[in-house]
Parts: structure tokens; sequence; C-alpha cells
């Protein structure tokens, strides 16, 4: 019987990266994001290239209603979910503490704390049910480590890292295992979206070094999942080879 991953924020980077590697390895798939023509389009591609079934649902991690509506309606030849990667985030800006932009502090907060929270505990039940659950979070090196003008984004993965080691501990005793999963830099829609539609800055957050690709993270993603049941990954970190933390990369012009 084929494995279901469920996967938020599939419309881009990692997680559509992390769709077409599951895909590639027979998993069918349940794939969120707010963007229902990407999501159409994902669909139709690995469900022709891979021979596996991808169900489509398109809602805002940040609206709780939303949420616990939408993993209602999977349907029963997709509730048996054995993975659920929770990937869906953003930074919005990258300025100082005293003159960020509050609503932006407010919706890196909904989307990539409450959204993960919500997600988790609509999926549970399905994941409880299939046996042998696993949830991965993506979190970031900003989780690890605070940087200059980081303020709210690093304080939302730091909660991810946290939430991680506590889900990890209460699941215990369900057999359900957590990951995390640290990305240092990588090449995705991330700094588009950071630097609201500046291609130059967006650009220049890459230069001089070889970043991540979301390829690179869906490998080590599905590394992870692959492991024998009785082996977890708690955490880990995954860096491009010029990244040792966040303050420290090695660049070449
Ligand atoms: P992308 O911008 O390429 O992808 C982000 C994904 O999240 C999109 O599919 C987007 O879908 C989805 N998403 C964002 N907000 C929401 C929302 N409110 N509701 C539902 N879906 C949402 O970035 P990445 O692939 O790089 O980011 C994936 C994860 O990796 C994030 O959690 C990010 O913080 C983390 N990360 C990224 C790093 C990097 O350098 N790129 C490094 C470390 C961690 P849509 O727009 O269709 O809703
Ligand atoms: C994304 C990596 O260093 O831009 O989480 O915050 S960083």
């Amino acid at each position: 019987m084929n494995k279901i991953i469920f996967i938020t924020g599939a419309t881009s980077g990692i997680g559509k990266a992390s769709a077409i590697k599951f895909a590639q390895n027979g998993y069918h798939l349940v794939i969120t994001g707010r963007r229902a023509e990407k999501l159409a389009a994902l669909k139709e591609r690995l469900e022709k290239e891979y021979g596996i079934k991808v169900h489509p649902l398109c809602f805002d991690v940040q609206d709780r209603k939303a949420v616990f509506a939408a993993v209602e309606t999977i349907p029963e030849e997709f509730s048996r979910i054995n993975i659920l990667l929770n990937n869906a985030g953003l930074a919005l800006g990258r300025s100082p503490f005293d003159e960020a932009d509050i609503d932006d502090w407010e919706s890196m907060l909904h989307t990539n704390v409450y959204g993960l929270l919500y997600v988790s505990r609509a999926v549970l039940p399905l994941l409880k049910n299939a046996g042998n659950g696993h949830i991965i979070n993506i979190g970031s090196i900003a989780g690890k480590e605070v940087y200059e003008n980081g303020n709210v984004y690093c304080a939302s993965k730091f909660a991810v890292d946290a939430l991680s080691k506590s889900m990890r501990i209460d699941l215990l005793k369900h057999g359900i295992k957590v990951t995390a999963i640290h990305p240092g830099a990588a090449e995705t829609e991330f700094s588009l979206v950071r630097y609201k539609g500046d291609e130059q800055k967006a650009s220049a957050t890459y230069s001089g070094f070889t970043p991540l690709s979301g390829e690179d993270v869906a490998g080590t993603i599905f590394y992870c999942a692959a492991l024998p049941p009785h082996v977890c990954i708690n955490e880990l970190t995954i860096m491009p080879l010029q990244q040792a933390g966040s303050y420290y990369f090695f660049k070449k012009d």
C-alpha cells in the first residue's frame, strides 16, 4: 500500500521539491498552499509522471477554521496519513526591531507558529489512525541563532524549535516521530517574499556562495522519513558548504 504524505506550502521551494521527491518514491500526496492554480498544475504533473494520486487542498494556514474545515474534507482514500510535513512559512522584511512593520510581525507569527499548530492538531487524528506517524517541521538556522534585523522571524523559528522538542515528548506515547529540520540559506521564493517582490535584494541574498536548493532540503527530508521505524532524527541543521551559521559565510565574488 502506498504511504501518504501531507505537505503544507507545496506550491514552491522546499515544499514543491518535497512533493516531487516523495512522488518519485511512490507516495500519494495531499498538497496544500494558497495558490490553487499552482496546486492544480503540480497535481496534474505528478500524477502523470509518477502514477501516484494527489489531493490538493487550498487554504491559508493562518485561518484556524479554514485549516480544520479543509482537513475534514479529505477523502477516505487519502485519510491514512503517514507523514505531515509542516513546511509552509515565510519571512516578511528584515528591519530593526524599532522600525519593523507590526503587520509583518503578525503575519510571520500567525503563519510560522499558529499555522503549524493548527495544521498539526487538525492532522494528528489521521496520523494516529494510520499508526507509525511522523511529523517533520521545517525550522531554520534563524531558530537556532538570532541575527541582526531577524527579530520576529527568528522568534517564530525559535518557537518551531521549541514546539518540535515539545511535540516529540508529548507524542512519544503515540509512537509518532517528530523531526525538526533547520536549513541555512536555500534559494527558493523565500527572499522574493521577504523583500516583497524586490528581485535585486532577493538575488543579492545568494550572491558569492552556492546556496542550498529546495531539492537539497527535500532529499534530507526524505532521508529522515525513510529511516527504519525504530529510528528517529530529532533535529538536524543543513547548510550550504559556504555557510557555517547565521553570520558566518565564506563568499567569493
Ligand atoms: P517559498 O516561499 O518558496 O515557499 C513557501 C511556501 O509556503 C509556499 O508554498 C507558500 O504557498 C506557503 N505559504 C506561505 N504562507 C502561507 C500561508 N499563510 N498559508 C498557506 N501556505 C503558505 O519558501 P521556502 O520553500 O524557502 O520555505 C519553506 C520553509 O522553509 C519556510 O517555513 C521557511 O521559513 C523555511 N526556511 C527557508 C529557508 C530559505 O533560505 N529558503 C531557510 C530556512 C528555513 P502559497 O504562497 O501558495 O500559499
Ligand atoms: C531562512 C534563513 O538566514 O534567511 O530561514 O533566516 S535566514
